[in-house]
């Protein structure tokens, strides 16, 4: 059922223990958001534990509370369970789902417009550019409390997501609460450097060996690089590390899609996109191969290998790209 911020507030305000789950392989935003949120219910005083199938990436661990993240485990026992940025139940492991299938009430906040809309009570919000964002505009509303620390975990779940404030989807609204956490005593420079500028030497050679093997599609509009998962593990790559590699690509002044292909350890192909046209949207050709996420952002898995993928997805992309030249013409 979709629900308003307030209903989510009494709800939140009503229940005794919670707890906060977010995706698989979690991004700043499914980090920042579940420990913010997490860090908000406990000064509300609630029993909190924030839960993610996998541990905190090394480059994100600096957040304050992100300690608080537990791998799931056993049954819970809690009254309500809140799931942060997450399109659907498939984005979250099983171990999760039977962690938590004995809580009656299930909150979604999310901001992917692909959502299913499951749970009971359903606050999506794709103009969002990011679940910390809704997560600051629902404390903001109930007029919780905030501090530097859930200011800090609110500003790198926007700011990733935003691309440090860049894409499109950056609102005013975005800018306004970026100005009410800093005037939480955020320390923005901090944060900023340790997102940004505190890269372990790895992850830039991961992006020397993927800029070696960058191929370009359909005059320079289709940009991608992929990812053999033995160079991952010839570089010990980590979780996180080839995190911000498809912004580098895309900054590239002919460029409309950029792709990252990763071939992962069960040989599926992780794929990544971004559009810099809404007319030139990555979220349905992401859905003809079973994925989602937004129209300029959106991911999807294919079966191997690495570079039968890659051609398969560069064609979906070329068909995509090929019908809107015959309703625009020529450029
Ligand atoms: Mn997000």
């Amino acid at each position: 059922m979709p629900a308003t911020l307030t209903e989510l507030k009494d709800q939140i305000e009503a229940a005794t223990s919670i707890l906060v789950v977010s995706h698989d392989r979690p991004d700043g935003d499914a980090i920042g958001s579940a420990v913010g949120m997490g860090l908000l219910l406990r000064s509300l005083g609630k029993v909190v534990r924030v839960v993610n199938y996998d541990a905190v990436p090394e480059s994100l661990a600096f957040l304050p509370g992100s300690d608080l993240v537990e791998r799931p485990a056993g049954r819970s026992d809690a009254d309500l369970l809140i799931v942060l940025d997450s399109a659907g139940k498939d984005r979250i492991h099983e171990s999760v789902w039977e962690m938590a299938k004995d809580i009656p009430l299930v909150i979604n906040l999310d901001h992917h417009i692909s959502n299913t809309g499951f749970g009971d009570l359903v606050h999506v919000d794709a103009g969002s550019p990011a679940t910390g964002q809704l997560v600051y505009e629902l404390a903001a509303h109930a007029g919780w409390t905030m501090d530097a620390a859930i200011g800090e975990n609110l500003l790198a779940a926007i700011s990733t997501d935003t691309g440090s404030f860049r894409y499109p989807a950056t609102t005013p609204a975005t800018f306004h609460i970026a100005g009410g956490i800093a005037a939480l005593g955020v320390d923005v420079g901090r944060v900023n450097r340790m997102l940004y500028e505190n890269y372990p030497e790895r992850r830039v050679l991961a992006l020397k060996r993927l800029l070696q093997d960058m191929r370009f599609d359909f005059d320079g509009r289709c940009v991608s690089v992929a990812l053999p998962l033995a160079v991952s593990r010839e570089l010990d790559l980590q979780p996180g590390d080839t995190e911000g590699v498809i912004d580098v690509i895309r900054a590239i002044d002919t460029v409309i899609i950029a792709i990252f292909f990763e071939e992962l350890p069960d040989g599926k192909i992780r794929v990544s996109s971004r559009s810099k046209e809404e007319a030139y949207g990555v979220g349905a050709i992401c859905a003809g191969f079973g994925g989602g996420g937004h129209t300029l952002a959106a991911g999807a898995r294919l079966g191997g290998p690495l570079e039968v993928a890659r051609e398969r997805f560069i064609e979906a992309v070329g068909r995509s790209v090929a019908s809107l030249e015959r309703v625009e013409g020529p450029a």
